[in-house]
């Protein structure tokens, strides 16, 4: 990348990267201010970054072939992937900080559209990098509020802090069990040497953003604006109990009824999941994320065929602790936590299986677990 962005812009750039993001359990439960375990992984996005002498910035993402220019003043969305380096040079600057033209050089090897999070990274590395060279002085925490305001309000998909905060703050070996309303975070090491996490992409590219993640999140708003009439210290589903809940089901609409419903287990599922991890338990670690899978598709209604075809078939795989959809649904990947030693007969069984029913070959990742956003190489 450096050669390349010597040639293209004639400098030496500042070179930094910010991992893709697994999540083990806890899924669409940020965005309702409840936890999520993710992990940041070994498949980054990098940007190549130098200050220009101009008020413009020149993008050029290898990936897509594709350059685009924009203002560093402009504050209005446009169409496509650019929203994203957009947005983060929009909300750097919103309180009152002035950044200066740069050239970049975007590139990687996160699948695209499979619930790695790609562009919570691009987002993270390229916020990371303006960072670096203006001394701006954010934390990672606000780098990545600044990149979630960037999905909401460029982009247009009302996630929650989730993807970008993985993408940033994380670290080799561990997960990290976030409070996605007080912020607060602790490292949860996932420590199974004997164990490998293996991610199954149906090769079904999920769209998010307009569609139904947003419908989701509107219908827990309505059962948290139900719930409130009875109990007007509930803020989001995160304050809710499974009683509360059950106590005035005849007043919901059933939809909204099964949302909040898996939400609510969820939580719960997320904190007992958590102690299994510190008490080593890795098969009653595995039952939850069956129990989260089935939630996910059956109340929640954010998976689909593919994907609950290789969780099931994962159950008739030994050495398979757990398995299910991750991410936004819709599409993506399966996680997996799979015996290493049994890795290759485990990506076979299900390669072969998944071909023969959908007639798709699927790509299978072999994950680890590895640090947030960083500075790679220096100018
Ligand atoms: C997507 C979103 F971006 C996250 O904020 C989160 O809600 C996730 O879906 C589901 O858990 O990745």
């Amino acid at each position: 990348m450096r050669t390349e962005f010597v040639q293209r812009y004639g400098r030496e750039p500042l070179l930094v990267s910010a991992p893709g993001r697994i999540n083990f359990i806890g899924e669409h439960t940020d965005y309702n201010k409840g936890f999520v375990l993710p992990g940041a992984v070994d498949k980054r996005i990098y940007a190549a970054i130098a200050e220009n002498g101009t008020q413009t910035v020149n993008v050029f993402a290898r990936q897509f072939g594709e350059s685009v220019s924009f203002d560093v003043s402009e504050t209005a969305p446009r169409e496509g992937w650019i929203n994203y380096l957009l947005g983060v040079t929009y909300y750097v600057q919103q309180i009152g900080v002035k950044i200066k033209g740069v050239d970049v050089l975007i590139d990687g090897d996160i699948p695209v559209g499979a619930g790695m999070s790609s562009s919570a990274a691009l987002c993270s590395a390229y916020g990371f990098a303006l960072n670096e060279l203006f001394q701006l002085d954010y934390s990672r925490m606000e780098l990545a509020v600044i990149g979630q305001k960037t999905e909401n309000n460029f982009v247009g998909l009302q996630c929650g802090i989730m993807d970008q905060f993985a993408s940033l703050h994380g670290k080799t070996g561990f997960a990290m069990k976030l409070d996605c309303r007080s912020l607060e975070y602790e490292y949860v090491p996932f420590n199974f040497p004997e164990y490998k996490i293996v991610l199954v992409n149906t090769m079904v590219s999920h769209e998010l953003s307009g569609t139904e993640y947003n419908v989701r999140r509107q219908q827990c708003e309505e059962g948290v604006a139900l719930l409130q009439k009875y109990y007007p210290e509930i803020v989001s589903l995160r304050d809710v109990n499974y009683e509360q809940l059950t106590r005035h089901w005849q007043e919901f609409n059933a939809i909204v009824y099964d949302r909040c419903t898996y939400i609510v287990n969820e939580n719960q599922r997320l904190l007992a999941a958590c102690d299994a991890l510190r008490h080593g338990d890795l098969p009653g670690f595995g039952e939850m994320m069956y129990a989260s899978h089935k939630g996910l598709s059956k109340r929640y209604e954010v998976s689909c065929k593919e994907l609950d075809f290789l969780v099931e078939r994962s159950k008739t795989i030994k050495g398979v602790a757990g398995a299910r959809m991750m991410g936004g649904g819709f599409g993506g990947c399966t996680i997996n936590i799979v015996q290493a030693n049994g890795v290759d007969s485990f990506s076979k069984l299900i390669k072969d299986a998944y071909e023969k029913q959908f007639n798709i070959t699927p790509e299978i990742y072999v994950m680890q677990l590895e640090d947030g956003a960083g500075v790679v190489g220096s100018q």
